[in-house]
Order: C-alpha cells, then structure tokens, then sequence
C-alpha cells in the first residue's frame, strides 16, 4: 500500500471507532511503516475527517503523557501533543452523558488561553508565558480508541493523543500572579480526594509542556493563534468515569471546576 492510502486506512478506521463507539486494535501490529513521524500525519489527515464530517473547527491544542510516570510507563521520554476542535467542548454545569463514550477517563489539567500567536523553532517558557491571556481550572476526558488503552508512542499520536472532551472552568487567574510550579491541586471524586499533586508534575513548569508542542509545531508548519485553548498536560493519572460520578478539581489561586456524569 502506498503512504497516502496507510494514512487514510488509519485515520478513517479511527473516526469510524469513535463515531460507532468500538475499539480497534493498534495499527503498528500491522504496519511497520507507523513511527511516531508518520503518526502525526495520521492525526493531521483524522483531524481532517473529523472537520469535514463532524462540521466543526480547531479549538485549539493538547499535551498529552507529560507526567514521568506515563513516559516510563511507555518507556518514552518525550510528550504527545493532539487537536482539541470545537465539538469537544462541554460547558460547566452541564451533565455529561457517558452514552457516546467507549471506555472514558477524567483527569485535571490546567488550560491557557493565548491572545497573541506563538510562532517560531526556538519558543521558550517566557515567550508561552508572555502570550497567554489567562489561565482556568480545566479537565480533559480521554477516550483512547485502542482496546483497553493498549497502545504505543506512534499509535497514540495517530488517535489524536486519546482526546474526547474538555472542559475548562468559569475562574481564572494570571500567570504573573501565581507560581505555575507550586500551584497545589486536589481532585475528588464522589467528594473523596482521588489526587493531589502541583503544576511541577507537568514537565517541571506547565507552560514547559507548551513550549515543547509550540516547537514542535513549528517542525511541521503550524504554530499556536491567538485565541486558542490548549490543555497543557494531566496533574494525575486519568480516572475511569462510571455513570452517577461526580469529578471536581481544585487549584490554588485560580479556582475550581466540577463535572457530574449520567447515563
Ligand atoms: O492527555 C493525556 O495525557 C493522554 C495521552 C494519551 C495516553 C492515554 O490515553 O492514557
Ligand atoms: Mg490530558
């Protein structure tokens, strides 16, 4: 099979996961061809799919498997990074139906909200720093389309780094108005603490995480807006959702968020 038809095969077997709520095996058992490089491909060409049949737009970005722990759980030392588009968003207060999901996790990030563009190969914490508006409470529901999370570097990259959902919290704080590396953060569930953890678990500095996708980025011709989200990395690891359940997150100095989840 020529490239452009793997790409394709992929992309549109995972939309498909997603859409009719099955899992599918990883892709790199039958292609050898699937590293990390091409897998961005995948996830552009997905990424894609997703925009013309779901009819919807780029929200803005996220990182994913920032935490040392996951990287050695994969035994990779570097993140992933993924597309959050429009029709991912939920809005605070709102019940989250758990009927669209296969098998879906919950877990505490911190958002930035940019309103300048990024843009350029050597984008350092200051320069993420420096163009982020604001920062919010925030949780990300991923819904890995592999079965039982079973997966490697290049096949997660390809199904967008797991992405489902997001919502990011009503508060908010400035970024020179609290030290991202010692924010504390408490996650309940069902009122009891399930994590506790502060901004350093995210690669030392969230806004580090960023630094790493805007270079990234940059490798491939894109950039961050002006205007866009992007989720910058999990405090925790990820929790299953079961229907009844209720998340809340707290941080120091910028506020909470709570989610309740239904049939
Ligand atoms: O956002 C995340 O950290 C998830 C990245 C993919 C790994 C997973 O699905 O657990
Ligand atoms: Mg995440």
């Amino acid at each position: 099979m020529i490239k452009t038809d793997i790409i394709d095969d992929i992309a549109m077997k995972l939309h498909e996961a997603e859409s009719n709520r099955f899992e599918v095996d990883k892709f790199t058992d039958d292609y050898d061809e699937l590293n990390v490089e091409f897998a961005y491909e995948v996830q552009e060409r997905l990424i894609e799919i997703k925009c013309e049949k779901e009819r919807t737009k780029l929200a803005g970005r996220k990182l994913g498997l920032t935490s040392k722990s996951k990287q050695e759980m994969m035994g990779v030392h570097e993140p992933t990074y993924g597309v959050l588009l429009e029709n991912m968003e939920l809005i605070e207060g709102e019940k989250v139906s758990i009927e669209p999901f296969i098998h879906a996790k919950v877990e505490p990030e911190i958002a930035f909200v940019f309103d300048r563009d990024v843009k350029g190969d050597a984008i350092s914490v200051t320069d993420i720093l420096q163009a982020t508006a604001y920062i919010a409470p925030a949780m990300e529901i991923i819904d890995s389309r592999y079965r039982n999370f079973n997966f490697t570097l290049a096949d997660v990259v390809a199904d967008n780094s797991s992405s489902s959902r997001y919502i990011i919290g009503d508060s908010f704080g400035k970024v020179e108005e609290v030290d991202l590396r010692l924010m504390g953060m408490v996650f309940r569930k069902n009122s009891e603490v399930i994590a506790t953890s502060a901004g350093a678990s995210v690669m030392g500095h969230p806004a580090r995480a960023i630094a790493w996708m805007a270079n990234k980025l940059a490798e491939r011709g894109q950039s961050i807006r002006a205007g866009e989200v992007v989720l910058s990395g999990a405090l925790s690891e990820a929790f299953t959702i079961e229907a009844s359940d209720h998340f809340s997150v707290s941080f120091d100095g910028i506020g909470s968020l709570e989610v309740q989840f239904t049939e």
